[in-house]
């Protein structure tokens, strides 16, 4: 039987070891499995108004609005998993090298698709292609640079 003081003993070892990680995930793998999930279930949902925008779904305008706001909800999660030391997963190094421009490219997109949720609210399926195409844009962009 482990004694009580091995026991307490592994306990402060992981606090330690989790406390240097200093991150709000366990490990990497925990952060890169968070910005995976997220940023999946968020294209999933604009992948669907995207759909709708180009004519391969029929468009449905309570949907698009309900998805579309639940994707500018998502965009915003994914980069907490980003922190320093979890590098992995599709991410390029330069996203730790080139901070201020990785910033500016996820402000972007949350700007986009906060433009789209409101947008798709009105539901003018005109202005809703418009907007998909810009926010389609700010993922891109993002990709381009920072994703293999
Ligand atoms: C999408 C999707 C992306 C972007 C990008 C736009 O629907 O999954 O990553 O749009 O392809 O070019």
């Amino acid at each position: 039987m482990k004694s009580l003081a091995s026991v307490a003993l592994a306990a402060a070892t992981l606090a330690l070891s989790a406390q240097a990680f200093a991150q709000p995930f366990a490990n990497p793998q925990d952060a890169i499995k968070h910005r995976q999930s997220t940023l999946k279930e968020m294209q999933q949902n604009f992948g669907r108004v995207a759909g709708m925008a180009q004519g391969r779904v029929a468009f449905d305008a309570a949907e698009a609005a309900e998805r579309s706001q639940k994707a500018a909800d998502l965009i915003k999660l994914p980069w907490s998993g980003f922190g320093p030391g979890t590098e992995g997963g599709k991410a390029k190094p330069e996203i730790w090298k080139e901070q201020a421009k990785f910033k500016q490219l996820q402000d972007n997109a949350i700007a986009e698709m906060d433009k789209l949720a409101v947008t798709s609210k009105t539901g003018n399926l005109d202005a809703i292609k418009v907007s998909v195409g810009t926010t389609a844009a700010s993922c891109k962009a993002c990709h381009d640079a920072f994703r293999n």
